[in-house]
């Protein structure tokens, strides 16, 4: 099921509202005096092929955002703790200012959804008089916010409340319970006085549960889909995000100060960048179109520009990843970007001269953009995700096809942007095929000599929000165990094969690892030493620019001979970890029994939304609240 959208012309926040809702929140903050902690929660059994290291390498984007948000509007004591860095990390040995953390805030992926449970469990041991109230957000929320809630009288928990949106609805709540917070009083309390006065209903994005005894939801209350901040200029500095970032250590508490910003490059070399978001594309995996509810949205070039001479400017940080779903999408939004970073780079912006960005597109938008790729190279483009799902157009047709993908490629590589193919299999692609390119291996020989030099193999799985999700469950498809078992949601990154309706789904688990072995393999490492598939200059050169010397142009020439081999060590590398998690359960797929999952996960706890009627994250099969099915019944008498 996907997420409903508002009504058209309500989907958008008024304009300038975001910068307005921090200057109100700045007036009473210091008043307050909150402390936060915002933690991300991580697990790290997902740690593997394709995206080893830049899970670590580059501190998420959202808590970031959720951070910068919170010290623009105020609230400066505020701490951002990565479990990917922290992993022994616990809200209860946190201490900020030499006292417990007013709010607790976690971030969480579907994946990491365990770890956030412990973190919620953790806090919840915290004596009552002095826990912080806990918020949960993050794509997880986004999608299957019932999920943080406890309905269980035997072992009251969960969280106070889900976040369904993005750091507007955060803000918006926290201006509630801050007109309503007495003097000492705790902000749960503030929550416990705002939620009861209905005062939290009329801001949308939020899920909170109700019920005579803490911790034991009786009811959820959906108060329904965001308003999405439209202009994301309006967005806070994300400079503020890194400086209150907690280093990397072993223990379970807080440092005494954030990483210093010196050290901020080491920590996270990678900076994700919200330049755009959303997708006119429908492909019924993908949740992204309708959680942006069919919007487009973009800061401006000048804003991008701004942001990224900041960081590079404060961080020094070079490479950056912006956090698009498909960045070429809309051209005119795309070049008016890639032409302001070019301006501002040839009227001598170090920072533009130095940075080499990456981001992800489609083939199509990329054919149609094959005029401006000079521009993207020169804006500081140096690679780009494409996700060519089956080139055959067997799984989802999105305009790639097999000359369409390679002239794609070509068109990349000769521009001097890498191209790094994302691909899907699934239940109806062989692993080879004699004649036509319709193999898994066949498609990687063909990107590979295409120039790709990174690959990405997912299992198609189903993704929360999505318009195939129901159907994987109610069809039959889904897995709830293999060889005893069970399909956790550690598990949900399309590494692990847990839908299918191949009799022997094994063979699926093993042409993963296969069509990875064929990608990164010793042979190829030494073939890439003489022959690399590709060879990009990383640096910039302008026309007019005085020729470099002699040494930093031979550097340049080897880094970039080189990094194939390099690609195919991390490769190599990331498929030991891949190989050690997912051929057991290869193993377990080909002995065991399979046990199907023909429910869709749904809420185990009643739904509403606050005048009684359904909810909007409510998924098929949730029990209703007593009060929807006599509003129901309602309607039906009159
Ligand atoms: C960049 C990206 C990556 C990068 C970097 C991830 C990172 N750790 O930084 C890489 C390539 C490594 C990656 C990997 C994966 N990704 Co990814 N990724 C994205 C992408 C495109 C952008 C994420 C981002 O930075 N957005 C910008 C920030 C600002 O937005 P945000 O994170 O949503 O945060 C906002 C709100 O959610 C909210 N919020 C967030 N946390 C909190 C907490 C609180 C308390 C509150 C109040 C609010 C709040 O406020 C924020 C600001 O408004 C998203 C899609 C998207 N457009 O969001 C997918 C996405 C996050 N990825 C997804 C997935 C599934 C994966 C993978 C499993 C691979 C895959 N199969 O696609 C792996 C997982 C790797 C791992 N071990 O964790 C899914 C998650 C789905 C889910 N239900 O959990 C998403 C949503 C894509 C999708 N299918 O819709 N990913
Ligand atoms: S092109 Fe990518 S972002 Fe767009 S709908 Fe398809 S999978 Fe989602």
């Amino acid at each position: 099921m996907e997420l409903p959208a508002r009504e058209k012309g309500d989907r958008l926040l008024p304009a300038g509202e975001l910068r307005d809702i921090r200057r109100r929140l700045r007036t009473i903050a210091a008043r307050h005096d909150l402390t936060s902690v915002i933690a991300c929660a991580f697990d790290h059994r997902t740690r593997m092929l394709p995206f080893i290291l830049a899970d670590t390498k580059m501190a998420p984007a959202g808590v970031r955002a959720v951070g910068s948000e919170m010290v623009d509007a105020g609230f400066e004591k505020t701490r951002i703790v990565l479990q990917q860095w922290n992993p022994n990390f616990r809200p209860s040995f946190a201490r900020l200012d030499g006292r417990m953390p007013d709010l607790l805030l976690i971030s969480a992926m579907q994946m990491h959804w365990q770890r956030c449970m412990e973190m919620i469990a953790d806090a919840r041991r915290i004596d009552p008089a002095h826990r912080p109230l806990i918020i949960v957000g993050g794509p997880k929320c986004i999608y299957e916010p019932w999920d943080v809630f406890n309905a269980d009288p035997d072992r009251p928990g969960g969280a106070d409340l889900a976040v369904t949106g993005e750091a507007y609805v955060l803000l918006n709540l926290l201006e509630a319970l801050l007109e309503v917070r007495g003097s000492g009083e705790s902000v749960r309390g503030a929550f416990a006085r705002a939620r009861a006065a209905g005062m939290l209903d009329d801001i949308p994005g939020l899920v909170y549960p109700v019920g005579a005894t803490d911790g034991v939801a009786e009811d959820l209350v959906d108060t329904g889909i965001q308003r999405l901040a439209g202009d994301l200029d309006e967005l806070a500095d994300p400079v503020a995000g890194y400086r209150i970032l907690q280093p990397p250590s072993n223990g379970r508490g807080l440092s005494a100060g954030p990483v210093q910003d010196r050290r901020i490059r080491r920590a996270t070399p990678v900076s994700s960048l919200v330049m755009t978001q959303g997708c006119k594309f429908g492909c019924g995996y993908c949740p992204i179109p309708a959680y942006n509810q069919r919007q487009l949205r973009a800061k401006s070039g000048p804003r991008i520009a701004d942001d990224i001479e900041r960081l590079h400017n404060t961080f020094k940080i070079q490479y950056f990843f912006g956090t698009d779903d498909n960045f070429f999408n809309d051209p005119d939004r795309a070049l008016g970007i890639l032409t302001e970073l070019d301006k501002r780079g040839a009227a001598g912006s170090r920072a533009m001269r130095k940075i080499r960005l990456a981001t992800e597109v489609t083939v199509h938008d990329t054919l149609k953009m094959a005029d401006h790729l000079p521009l993207a190279r020169r804006a500081g483009v140096r690679a780009l995700w494409i996700g060519v799902e089956d080139i055959s157009g067997t799984l989802v047709k999105k305009g790639q096809t097999g000359g369409g993908t390679e002239r794609a490629f070509r068109l990349l590589r000769d521009n001097g942007i890498l191209p790094m193919p994302m691909m899907m299999h699934h239940d109806d692609q062989p692993l080879y095929t004699p004649v036509r390119p319709r193999g898994l291996l066949n498609q990687a020989r063909l990107l590979r000599k295409s120039g790709a030099i990174n690959l990405q193999v997912l299992m198609i799985t189903p993704s929360p929000g999505s318009k195939l999700f129901d159907s994987t469950f109610t069809d039959g498809l889904a897995y709830a165990s293999a060889g005893g078992a069970k399909v956790e949601q550690y598990m949900i990154d399309g590494n692990y094969v847990m839908a299918s309706r191949h009799p022997r789904p094994w063979i699926k688990q093993l042409n993963l690892l296969a069509a990875y072995l064929y990608f990164f393999n010793p042979l190829r490492f030494l073939a890439a030493l003489f022959r690399p598939a590709a060879r990009v200059e990383l640096n910039h050169i302008r026309r007019g620019d005085p020729r470099p010397p002699l040494i930093k142009r031979i550097r340049e020439k080897i880094r970039a001979h080189f990094f194939d081999a390099g690609m195919q060590v991390y490769g190599m590398y990331g498929l030991s970890h891949t190989f050690q998690r997912t051929f057991p359960w290869a193993l377990r797929l080909m002995s065991g029994r399979i046990q199907r999952k023909r429910e869709v996960p749904h809420s185990q706890i009643p739904m509403r939304n606050p005048h009684g009627g359904p909810a909007d994250h409510a998924v098929p099969g949730t029990p209703q609240s007593e009060s929807t099915v006599s509003a129901a019944d309602g309607v039906g008498e009159g």
